[in-house]
């Protein structure tokens, strides 16, 4: 997005009142790139009691780029305290995360739920 800032107009106050027979006339702008941090969303995965665990720790590595070792240590985290965090990313790719974690525990028959929380 661009925004057009005044600077100043010949003749106006604070604008440049040139006395050097220049014939330029009109508006000087400038353009100003600006720039806004998207929102970020977390990806959290819950808990249950059926899900296989060794299904979750290749969600993570599939899914979420985790290393074997981070996945089992973020699987056995939500394990034991019932929500983790997977990542945090920008709401279409935590969107499209979270829908290929439901849609592959969907395939299998695990009841596993993943969703995403505004950071
Ligand atoms: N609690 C599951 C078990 O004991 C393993 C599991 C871990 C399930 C993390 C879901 O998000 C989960 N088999």
């Amino acid at each position: 997005m661009f925004d057009i800032n005044l600077i100043s107009m010949a003749g106006e106050p604070g604008g440049p009142d040139r006395e050097d027979g220049g014939t330029e006339r009109g508006v000087a702008i400038k353009t100003k790139p600006k720039t806004k941090k998207p929102s970020m969303y977390r990806v959290l995965l819950m808990n249950d009691d059926y899900t296989p665990m060794e299904f979750v720790v290749s969600i993570l590595i599939g899914i979420f780029n985790k290393s074997p070792e981070e996945a089992t240590r973020v699987m056995l985290n939500v394990h034991q305290t019932g929500i983790g965090t997977c990542g945090i990313y920008t709401f279409e790719i935590a969107e499209t995360k979270v829908a290929q974690v439901m849609d592959a525990a969907k395939r299998n028959q695990h009841p596993l739920q993943c969703t995403l929380e505004k950071v």
